[in-house]
């Protein structure tokens, strides 16, 4: 039987990974969970049963490395320490399309600089977001969509990858590819920078309506100017007549 610990800070796709792996490992590998202790709201898994773990504690690592055969980063936010990753097979479920737009939110900075979007499953080394690519897939990006758009695509696209693949991702049964480029990372300081608007900005009206549409998002306040020491926060909604 086959150890395999999953680290994941997001409740939609760990739900997704609890269902299948019941469905298609059983009697292959042992499956357990766990969200990183940077969560700061972590209720909702911890009523699923997952426990905490913290990767900064070196005793924690070094159970990690003797216990399992495979970690699966499922959109964990703590960053995995190098001698993890150097020494037991790491892999990530990364919701960006690798090397583009690497780091964090990448669908906002790809609706931005229009680099393909996506979701990638890769193999992790010391760089975030970095590493062998295993599987990916691309999801179109439409005029119309949304932050909000574009990740609910990204996150079906990542929930099918892992219906198809956990197997063999388990198994160890893949072919690897190297990308010919580093690409580019966004860290959550580049996404606070373009949330911060500037009203004199000079553009083409299409650049202003691809921010405000990359930084909407449900209903979170992301996008805001300044007024007498308030912020007024921007929402954008898109509708396209083909949905009529
Ligand atoms: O779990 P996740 O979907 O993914 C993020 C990073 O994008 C990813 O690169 C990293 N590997 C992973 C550990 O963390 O993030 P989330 O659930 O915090 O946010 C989901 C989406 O919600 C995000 O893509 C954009 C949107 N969002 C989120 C926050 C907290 C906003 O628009 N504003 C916000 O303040």
């Amino acid at each position: 039987m086959k150890r395999v610990l999953v680290i994941s800070d997001n409740l939609e796709l760990v739900s997704h990974f609890k269902n299948v792996s019941k469905d298609i490992s059983s009697g292959i590998a042992n499956f357990e969970y766990c969200y990183s202790i940077i969560n700061k709201s972590p209720h909702k898994l911890k009523n699923i049963g997952m426990g905490v773990i913290d990767m900064r504690d070196m005793d924690c690592v070094k159970n990690i490395i003797e216990n399992y055969d495979l970690v699966i980063s499922a959109h964990c936010k703590q960053i995995f320490p190098s001698n993890l990753v150097n020494n037991i097979r790491c892999i990530n479920i990364h919701p960006g399309y690798n090397p583009y737009n690497r780091g964090w939110y990448p669908q906002v900075f790809s609706i931005i600089n229009k680099k393909p979007i996506g979701c990638t499953i890769h193999e992790m080394d010391e760089k975030i977001d970095h590493g062998s690519i295993i599987y990916q897939r691309r999801v179109n990006l439409e005029k119309e969509d949304t932050s909000l758009d574009i990740y609910l695509k990204v996150q079906e696209a990542e929930k099918k990858l892992i219906t198809e693949k956990l197997l063999y991702l388990i198994n160890d049964d893949y072919q690897t590819k190297e990308t010919s480029f580093e690409g580019n990372y966004n860290g959550i300081k580049d996404f606070k920078d373009i949330c911060k608007l500037d009203l004199n900005k000079v553009g083409t009206l299409a650049e202003h309506i691809d921010l405000l549409r990359a930084l909407s998002h449900g209903s979170f306040y992301n996008g805001y100017f300044e007024d007498k020491g308030n912020r007024i926060y921007v929402r954008l909604e898109l509708k396209s007549s083909d949905h009529d």
